[in-house]
């Protein structure tokens, strides 16, 4: 009906639209200092430093966590500006985006 008719259904939509919202996700490593994640948080994710600190904990004892869940480009943009920020300071810090299924 949607192919024939050049209409696309709802149904069809949900299934070709990309998923809008991604989590961004920082990942554990043996290197970067607890504070600088904590500050990291804070900074880029807007955490108080009680959320951050308990937000770095569960990273540094399962590996990784969720920082927060944005539309695609606000996402990307915080993993661009948090790898930049790392990287200008010599920590091997990684920082993800995966879409929310
Ligand atoms: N594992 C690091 C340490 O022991 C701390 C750490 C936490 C690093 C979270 C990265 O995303 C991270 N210094």
């Amino acid at each position: 009906m949607g192919q024939q008719s050049g209409l696309v259904t709802e149904k069809q939509k949900a299934k070709l639209a990309p998923p809008p919202f991604y989590q961004v996700l920082l990942l554990n490593d043996d290197y970067t200092p607890m504070d600088f994640v904590i500050l990291v948080l804070q900074k880029f994710f807007s955490k108080s430093e009680e959320d951050a600190t308990l937000i770095m904990l569960k990273v540094h004892h399962e590996g990784k966590a969720v920082c927060g869940v944005y539309p695609k480009d606000v996402a990307a943009t915080k993993v661009a500006m948090v790898a930049q920020y790392a990287r200008s300071n010599q920590h091997p810090l990684q920082c993800i985006m995966e879409p929310l299924e």
